[in-house]
Parts: structure tokens; C-alpha cells; sequence
């Protein structure tokens, strides 16, 4: 299988890791994990890109060398990686050494290809971009059009790499794979912008203090992006004459590694046109895809430090637990666009997918079989139902999806095969048969259907959501689980042991109280109770109770007797006449001597009754629903 390589951006250290970064890694893990489901090497690169003047000048506001600064950020987005579930392979700082050479050796093949010149440079710079830019590119102002920040009028000597010369082989690069630049409009944006014509590019800075020295020219440093970019080849072992360099051979340099990465609409530029157009001066194979997203936008503008709406993910991380978190950043963004966070959007999808949907598919599934199977999966397997064809429906939507990074898709086919589930429970009702000795055989298949179509639908969640999708499976007996290869109908075993498991995802209002799961019922479920008005005729109290009250009551056509809890908060001879609502079809049951025929309705005010009463006066005996 072809060995996969993937990278995040490598992140800046003057702000701490807030929702766009999150969501960049947590895409980058998901299809580590999912790849390495599918049996293909893997490894996976993120890491900090610690010089240039932007960090420099965030130290100095804080009285820090640049280095302190750095040391305490990446601190921030090691521990934020961990609190995600997210597991690179390497973590790679352009501050380390083994960096270093890779840039050198970087600037040393450039240099020997004759890309190099040393000349005068004016321009508008953009310290947050890092970049120049030309008078027409800027907003009115003179500002950045990324940043919205004021750039600032700079003239020096640098060295020049010759970027213009790339312009046809990029255009051929592009030709030739149009998976190189993905989604498709990203594709467009490069091409055009290529055509429109390339400058060369100045790759040394003046004075800059905090950078790597440039090679052979005293008095400048590498310019950040050089220096940041060579990051994908650096942490490979690339510069390096070392035996580690296993993996840049294994994941880089052989033609069959398939290199990915995957970046943010904002950095486009470096990564599609300087970044190929330095490997290819510097005789090293491209990248196979730049998969670029959009924004997580707060009140529509772009999430970022600089604009100050800062969303961070701590809170709710501790609140629903990573998994939630790293569904909700998948199912929410269509890879590609922009996507407006709020915590709303949040609770929602929570509370109708993992709560409601899942976590209550799962629950009732489990709860039906260990009672009714001595807890075990059921005895019986089943090949010839419903829920067959929409499993391998389901899973192949899925797969098409992950390969184009669709994950919103991917996971709506994997809801969709939970809801088919519960919906199959619903017509089946289970709960109906588990009493009957005769009905055992159905009652194993209807259950052992729905475990195995969730078996299915959570295996597919296991790259998204790696820790609660190992739980659900061993709480249906299909623990272990570590490869898509059991995907198909029927690997479910009968007759195993289901462990005890607590609740998957508590169900959340919008003030943030947790509540319990609530098992959803049908209208038909509901209707099972039969609800009537009932006009109290007689009340009194019951001897020796200071809770119960004796009530006769009319449904019309039949008087009932009813027992009540409510002495202490209404008088007997307050109830007489009044309309109530009862349970016409409860078991009769005998409450200190005195048999209860059905059950008044009353609102629970911290477990103080209070009773219902129409609103108008209606005949006995009305139904209620
Ligand atoms: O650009 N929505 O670092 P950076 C979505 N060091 N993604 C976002 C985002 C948002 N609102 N904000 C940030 C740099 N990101 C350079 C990269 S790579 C050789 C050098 C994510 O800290 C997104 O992936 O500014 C974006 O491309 C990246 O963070 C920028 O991170």
C-alpha cells in the first residue's frame, strides 16, 4: 500500500492554538487514522514556525526572547494536541537544528540550479504575512488584504530566487495533476494567478535577527517562508547524511509516497507556487495534493488573533469531551468553505447526532439485549434483512467521501445508517417481544440487525472520533476492532459478552445543564397511554396517610376510584368539581388498603404536585394527546 505523508501547516508562535488551528490538525488526524485503517504506512508532520519579525516583535511586547516565547507556545499546542485526541508521528520546531540543515541544504540546491541573485528590493511588507506586496494588491490605506493591518514601505538588498522562471513548469506541474491543488476552485485561483504572470521572489531579509543565517551572505537571514516550508522535508531526515533518513526516502523521495498537505485558504500562495516552484529548482519530487479549506468564521469575520475573536475550544472540550468536539469540526465545515461557529450550532448537532441519534441507538440496543440475553449479544445472526443494503450503501458513500475530504458527507451517510437503525427499532419494537418464550427467535434477530448495522456505522467513526467509537464497540461485543477490513455484513459474533458501559453523550440544553439520555418513543409508544379528563366528584383523606387522598372520579361512562399524593398541598373539599387529567390504562394498584384505578396528572415542582386542569370545560371521559 502506498505510503502516506501528511502535514498541517506548521503554526506561528505568537498566538495560542485557537479553533483554526484545531481544526487543521484534528482534518490532518482524522486521515492519518483513517488511512492507517485502511493497512497504509503513515506518518504524520505538525510543528511551529518560530522565526521571522512577527515573533520576534510579540517577544520583545513581552519582555521575552523569542526563543521563551516559542518554548511557552508550542507547550500550549503540544498540550492542546493531547487534550484532542490528536497523535502526530513528529512535531517539528524550525528553531531545531535538524531544521537548520534541512534549510541549508535547501538554499545549497538552489543556489547550485543558478536560482539565486542578490538585488534591490522595494516594497509594501506586511509583517503578519511576512510577505510583499505590490501597491495594487493592497486594500485602500495601504493595507494588508489578509491581515487588514497597514504594511509598511521597505527597501534593502536581499537575495532573489528566480520565481519567474517557474511560471511554465508550474503551469505544466498543474496541467498534468489536477489533484495537485484541491478543491477545484483552489485549483482555478493558482492557474489563473500564475498566468497572470510570477515575480521573483526576495528569500533573505535584512537585519532580521531571529531567522536562520543565510548561507554565503553575511548581514541576512532566510526568509520565514523558505525557512518554514522546508519544514515538510526537514523533519523527514532531508539535510541530513543520517541512517534516520529511512523516512524521507520512504515517505518523500520514493515515487510512490503520496504527500499531502493540508492548509488554510490564507497561505494558498506559498504552498501551490513557491513551495513546488523551490522543489522543483531544488530537484526534489512535489507534493501530490495541497488541500486547502476555508475559514471558521465568529460574527463573520475570519477567526484569528489579530482580529481579536478568538474562539477556543478548551471549554467545550471539557464539557463534551474531545470526540464531540472533533465530530462537530468535521460534520459542520464543508471542506473548502467557510463555516460560522456559535455554540448553538454546537449543542444542536450534539444533541440530535451523538446524544439522541448514536448514544441512544447504541443505549437501547444494549440495554434490549443484555436483559433479554442474559448479557450477551443475541444467539442468533441474521443475512437477510433491510438494514443489509443500507449498511453497504452507507459505507461506500462513506469511503467516496473521506478520499475527496467531504467529511461533512461522510458523517451525514454515517447518521443516516444510525437514524435507518432507530427507525427500524421502531417499526420492529423489540421491547414488545421480550417478554414472550415464542417471540425469542425474532427478538434476536431485530436486535442482532441493529448491533451489527451500529457495529458497521461506528467503524467508520473511528478515524473522527477514536475514543468513543472504541467504547460503543466493545459495548456491543465488538472490541478491538483496528482495520476497515470487517466492514461487510455478519462479523458481529453472536452469544458474546456485553461489558457494562455508562452513558456515551449526555444530553445538553442550551444553558448548558446536562440531562439524562431520553430514550425516544414513537407517537405510537406514546399513545399506549391512554390520557382522559376526568371530573372529581368525591374526595377524602385516608386514614393513617398525611400524603394520600381517596378521590372518585367520572370519566363519563364509568366511575373510577383514584389514589393521589397530594394531600399535603390541596384540600379535599377543593377538588370536588374540578376536571382533572388521568392515566386511564395504568395497572390497578392497592396504596394503603385502597385500590388505585388510574393515575392523576400533576406538573412536578421539585416534587411538589400541581395539578392539570383544562383550560375550558370539557365532557368527561375526552381524550388527551
Ligand atoms: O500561516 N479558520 O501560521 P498560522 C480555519 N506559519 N483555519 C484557520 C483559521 C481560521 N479562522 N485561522 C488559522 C502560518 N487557521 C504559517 C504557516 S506552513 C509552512 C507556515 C489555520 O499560525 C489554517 O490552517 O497563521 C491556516 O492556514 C493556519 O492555521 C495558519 O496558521
Amino acid at each position: 500500500m502506498r505510503p502516506f505523508y501528511v502535514t498541517t501547516p506548521i503554526y506561528y508562535v505568537n498566538a495560542r492554538p485557537h479553533i483554526g488551528h484545531s481544526y487543521t490538525t484534528v482534518v490532518c488526524d482524522v486521515l492519518a487514522r483513517y488511512r492507517r485503517l485502511t493497512g497504509a504506512p503513515v506518518h504524520f508532520l505538525t510543528g511551529t514556525d518560530e522565526h521571522g519579525q512577527k515573533i520576534e516583535r510579540a517577544a520583545a511586547e513581552r519582555g521575552l526572547q523569542p526563543i521563551e516565547l516559542a518554548d511557552e507556545v508550542v507547550a500550549e499546542f503540544d498540550a492542546m494536541w493531547a487534550k484532542l485526541g490528536v497523535a502526530p508521528d513528529d512535531f517539528i520546531r524550525t528553531t531545531e537544528h535538524r531544521h537548520r540543515l534541512g534549510v541549508e541544504e535547501m538554499i545549497r540546491r538552489i543556489d547550485a540550479a543558478g536560482d539565486l541573485y542578490v538585488g534591490r528590493h522595494d516594497g509594501w511588507y506586511c509583517t503578519s504575512c511576512e510577505l510583499f506586496y505590490t501597491e495594487k494588491e493592497l486594500e485602500d490605506d495601504k493595507r494588508c488584504p489578509i491581515h487588514d493591518e497597514e504594511a509598511e514601505w521597505r527597501s534593502e538588498d536581499n537575495v532573489f530566487f528566480r520565481l519567474s522562471k517557474y511560471e511554465q513548469p508550474l503551469l505544466s506541474w498543474l496541467r498534468d495533476h489536477p489533484e495537485a491543488v484541491r478543491p477545484e476552485s483552489r485549483y482555478n485561483e493558482v492557474k489563473s494567478f500564475i498566468e497572470g504572470g510570477l515575480r521573483d521572489l526576495s528569500v533573505s531579509r535584512a537585519g532580521l535577527q531571529w531567522g536562520i543565517p543565510f548561507p554565503e551572505h553575511d548581514g541576512q537571514a532566510v526568509y520565514v517562508w523558505l525557512d518554514a516550508l522546508t519544514n515538510y522535508v526537514s523533519a523527514l531526515g532531508f539535510g541530513r547524511a543520517a541512517p534516520e533518513d529511512v523516512l524521507w526516502q520512504r515517505f518523500w523521495a520514493d515515487d510512490e509516497a503520496e504527500v499531502v498537505h493540508v492548509v488554510g485558504k490564507d497561505i494558498l500562495r506559498f504552498h501551490t507556487i513557491y513551495w513546488p516552484a523551490f522543489l522543483m529548482s531544488a530537484g526534489l519530487p512535489l507534493p501530490s495534493t495541497v488541500w486547502v479549506h476555508g475559514w471558521w468564521l465568529k460574527d463573520e469575520h475570519k477567526v484569528s488573533k489579530s482580529k481579536g475573536n478568538i474562539v477556543q475550544l478548551d471549554g467545550l472540550i471539557e464539557q463534551f469531551g474531545a470526540d464531540a468536539v472533533r465530530y462537530f469540526l468535521l460534520r459542520d465545515m464543508v471542506f473548502g468553505q467557510d463555516a460560522a461557529f456559535s455554540d448553538e450550532a454546537f449543542i444542536d448537532r450534539y444533541n440530535s447526532e451523538l446524544a439522541n441519534g448514536l448514544g441512544n441507538t447504541v443505549s437501547r440496543l444494549v440495554t434490549l439485549s443484555r436483559r433479554a440475553f442474559d448479557g450477551r449479544t443475541p444467539p442468533i445472526a441474521c443475512d437477510d434483512n433491510q438494514l443489509i443494503a443500507r449498511a453497504a450503501e452507507a459505507v461506500d458513500a462513506y469511503h467516496a467521501a473521506m478520499g475527496r475530504l467531504q467529511f461533512d458527507r461522510a458523517l451525514r451517510a454515517v447518521s443516516g445508517l444510525v437514524s435507518e437503525v432507530n427507525q427500524y427499532l421502531v417499526e420492529r419494537e423489540p421491547w414488545k417481544l421480550l417478554k414472550a418464550e415464542e417471540s425469542r427467535e425474532s427478538l434476536s434477530r431485530v436486535l442482532w440487525n441493529g448491533l451489527e448495522a451500529v457495529r458497521i456505522a461506528v467503524s467508520c467513526l473511528l478515524p473522527v472520533m477514536p475514543r468513543v467509537s472504541a467504547t460503543v464497540l466493545a459495548a456491543i461485543g465488538a472490541g478491538g476492532t483496528t482495520s476497515f477490513e470487517h466492514q461487510r455484513w455478519g462479523a458481529l459474533e453472536v452469544g458474546t459478552e456485553l461489558p457494562e458501559t455508562g452513558p456515551l453523550f449526555p444530553r445538553i440544553d442550551k444553558e448548558g445543564e446536562e440531562e439524562e439520555t431520553d430514550p425516544m418513543i414513537s407517537i405510537d409508544q406514546f399513545f399506549e397511554t391512554r390520557l382522559r379528563v376526568a371530573t372529581v366528584k368525591t374526595a377524602e383523606s385516608i386514614p393513617k396517610s398525611d400524603k394520600l387522598l381517596k378521590l372518585g372520579v367520572s370519566l363519563g361512562d364509568e366511575e373510577r376510584t383514584l389514589v393521589a399524593g397530594i394531600a399535603q398541598q390541596y384540600a379535599p373539599e377543593d377538588l370536588v368539581g374540578k376536571q382533572v387529567v388521568i392515566v386511564a390504562n395504568l395497572q390497578p394498584v392497592k396504596l394503603m388498603g385502597v385500590e388505585s384505578q388510574g393515575m392523576v396528572l400533576a406538573a412536578s415542582v421539585e416534587g411538589e404536585p400541581v395539578l392539570l386542569h383544562p383550560g375550558d370545560a370539557v365532557p368527561d371521559g375526552t381524550p388527551v394527546r
